[in-house]
C-alpha cells in the first residue's frame, strides 16, 4: 500500500496537467535569455507579486543564497531568526558564498518583530561586522508553519529601509500563508526587496523556485545563478509546470491548512504529544513528545512500518506536513496511527 507520506510538501508529484504541459512546452536556451516559457513564468511571477522582473531558479536554497548574495558584500552581518531555514537548513550558504555571518535572534514563535530586530544592528566600527540584511521567513518552517502578522511585518521592513538595510523574504510557502489571510500575495511581498518562493511545495511542481524583486537586482541575480550552476537551458519543461502551479494551485491550499488542522487536534488527545494548537495555522503541524517512553526517531521508525511517513526533527520534535497528494481521510488514518503508537508506548 502506498505510505501516507507526511515529511514534508516537497513530495508532491506532478499532476497528469503538469506532465502534458511540461511534454508540450515550447522551450530555447534560457542562458540566452531565449526559453518563451521561462520568460512567460518569470513575467507571471513579477506581475503576481508586484515587482519588476523574476528569476526561476531549481531550488529555495539557490533563490535564498542568491538574495543574501544581492543584499551583501563579504564581512557584513544578515539578521534573522534563530530557526530559519537559511541558517538551519543551507549548509551555511550565507558563508559559503557571500562571506557573511549570520546574527541569529531567538524568539518564542518565529517571528521577528523590529524591536528586537533594531536592538541588533551594528553600524561599521573598527569591530563589528556592519549590518546589511534582514532575513525573514514566511510562513516560519520550524516554528510550525506560522504566518507574520501584517503589521509586524509591514514594521519591519520600514525600520530596516529606515536604517539603510535591505529586507529579503524567504517566502517558500507565502501562499500558503496568503491562504491563511485570504490576501493576495503581492499584500505580503509588499515591502521586501526581495522574495524567494517555492513552485515545488504545495504548490506541487517537480521542480524550481522563483526569485522576485527590482530590475537590477534581477539582472544581477541572473549572473549568481550562473555561478551557482543554475544556468539550466531549455528549462521550458520545468516552468511549464511551473506555471501551472502558479496560476491553478493556490486555490486548493486551505484544504490542506484543514486536514493540518484535523491531524493536529487528533494526535492532541494522545498521552505524551504536546501540540501547540496556536501554531497550526497552515499546512504544517510541529510536535513534542513530553512522556520520555519513546523518543521522536523511534515514533517515526514505528510509524514508516505502520506506512506513515513524518520527519524527527531532533530527540522529541516530530513534524507533519499536508499537500495535495494527502486526502483528508489519509491525514486523519495518519493521525489514529500516531494516537495508536503513543498509547501503548506510554502503557509500557
Ligand atoms: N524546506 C524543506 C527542508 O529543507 C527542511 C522542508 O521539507 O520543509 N525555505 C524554507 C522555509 C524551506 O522550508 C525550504 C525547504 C527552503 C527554503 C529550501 O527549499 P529547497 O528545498 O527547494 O532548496
Amino acid at each position: 500500500m502506498k505510505p501516507i507520506d507526511l515529511r514534508s510538501d516537497t513530495v508532491t508529484r506532478p499532476t497528469p496537467a503538469m506532465r502534458r504541459a511540461m511534454a508540450e512546452a515550447e522551450v530555447g536556451d534560457d542562458v540566452y535569455g531565449e526559453d518563451p516559457t521561462v520568460n512567460r513564468l518569470e513575467r507571471r511571477a513579477a506581475e503576481i507579486f508586484g515587482k519588476e522582473a523574476a528569476l526561476f531558479v531549481p531550488s529555495g536554497t539557490m533563490a535564498n543564497t542568491i538574495a543574501v548574495k544581492l543584499h551583501t558584500t563579504h564581512g557584513q552581518e544578515v539578521i534573522c531568526d534563530a530557526r530559519s531555514h537559511i541558517l538551519d537548513y543551507e549548509l551555511s550558504m550565507t558563508a559559503w558564498f557571500s562571506g557573511c555571518l549570520v546574527r541569529a535572534i531567538p524568539t518564542p514563535d518565529g517571528i521577528l518583530r523590529w524591536p528586537a530586530v533594531e536592538r541588533e544592528i551594528r553600524k561599521p566600527s573598527p569591530y563589528w561586522a556592519p549590518t546589511a540584511l534582514v532575513a525573514l521567513e514566511n510562513t516560519h518552517n520550524l516554528a510550525g508553519g506560522v504566518v507574520y502578522p501584517r503589521e509586524v511585518f509591514r514594521e519591519v521592513c520600514a525600520g530596516a529601509h529606515a536604517e539603510g538595510l535591505r529586507v529579503h523574504l524567504d517566502g517558500a510557502r507565502i501562499f500558503n500563508a496568503a491562504a491563511y489571510h485570504g490576501c493576495p500575495v503581492r499584500e505580503l511581498a509588499e515591502g521586501a526587496d526581495t522574495v524567494a518562493f517555492s513552485l515545488s511545495k504545495g504548490l506541487g511542481a517537480p521542480v524550481g523556485s522563483v526569485l522576485v524583486g527590482g530590475r537590477e537586482d534581477m539582472a544581477r541575480a541572473r549572473l549568481y545563478r550562473k555561478r551557482l550552476g543554475g544556468g539550466m537551458r531549455q528549462a521550458g519543461i520545468l516552468a511549464a509546470a511551473g506555471l501551472i502551479a502558479l496560476e491553478e494551485h493556490s486555490a486548493r491550499l486551505p484544504a490542506d491548512h484543514a486536514n493540518a488542522r484535523l491531524f493536529a487536534e487528533t494526535i492532541a488527545a494522545a498521552p505524551g504529544i504536546q501540540v501547540d494548537l496556536a501554531t497550526v495555522q497552515t499546512n504544517i503541524v510541529l510536535f513534542e513528545l513530553t512522556g520520555g517512553e519513546i523518543t521522536a526517531p523511534e515514533l517515526a521508525a514505528r510509524l514508516t512500518s505502520r506506512g506513515v511517513l513524518l520527519t524527527a526533527f531532533g530527540p522529541r520534535l516530530l513534524r507533519a506536513v499536508t499537500h495535495y497528494d494527502v486526502t483528508r481521510e489519509e491525514a486523519a488514518a495518519a493521525a489514529a496511527i500516531v494516537v495508536e503508537l503513543c498509547t501503548s508506548a506510554a502503557r509500557v
